[in-house]
């Protein structure tokens, strides 16, 4: 787990990702499609989105970005404690969209890059690596509920 200080750079940091939670989703977002298209075909309501021009101007997107950050900022907000946060997540994620743990990794180095872009100067190593084991934290409590959840991931 993560020792009281280095939730608390968690935590800092999530305040500033909170100050503009659309554009850090959909930043996050715009990130995860371009870099592993493949994820996209979890959403039927992106299917129309062809091009990074087209992904930028969706307010849907937009949109999603801000309910998956929200998701993920109140589940950082439990220090790991957690349990209660994760389960019905993990279960709609195993057992309806079928969202792969591998998607998880993806998300998650996305968000490390778009923090890394948007507050450089507030995202030294120390930072980094709390925020690496915070989230490192939630893929690997997702899988083992995945796990309950009959789904391998
Ligand atoms: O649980 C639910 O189904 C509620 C909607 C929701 C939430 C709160 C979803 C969601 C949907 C349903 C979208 C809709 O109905 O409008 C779908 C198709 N997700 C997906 C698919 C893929 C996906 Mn996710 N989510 N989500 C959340 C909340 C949080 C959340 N989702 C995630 C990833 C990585 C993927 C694969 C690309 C994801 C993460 C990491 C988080 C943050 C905890």
């Amino acid at each position: 787990g993560l020792n009281d200080q280095e939730w608390q750079q968690v935590l800092t940091m999530w305040g500033k990702v909170e100050s503009d939670l659309a554009g850090h989703g959909h930043a996050v977002l715009m990130r995860l499609f371009q870099d592993h298209p493949e994820t996209m075909d979890r959403f039927d309501k992106f299917r129309g989105l062809k091009t990074p021009d087209q992904m930028r101007g969706s307010e849907d997107m937009k949109k999603h970005g801000v309910t998956v950050l929200t998701q993920l900022g109140k589940i950082l907000k439990q220090k790991g404690h957690h349990e209660s946060e994760l389960k019905p997540l993990a279960q709609t994620h195993a057992t309806k969209h079928r969202v792969p743990v591998k998607y998880l990794e993806f998300i998650c180095e996305a968000i490390m890059k778009v923090i890394a872009e948007k507050h450089s100067a507030d995202f030294g190593a120390n930072c980094q690596a709390a925020m690496k084991k915070a989230l490192e934290l939630f893929r690997h409590d997702m899988a083992s509920k995945y796990k309950e959840f009959g789904f391998q991931g």
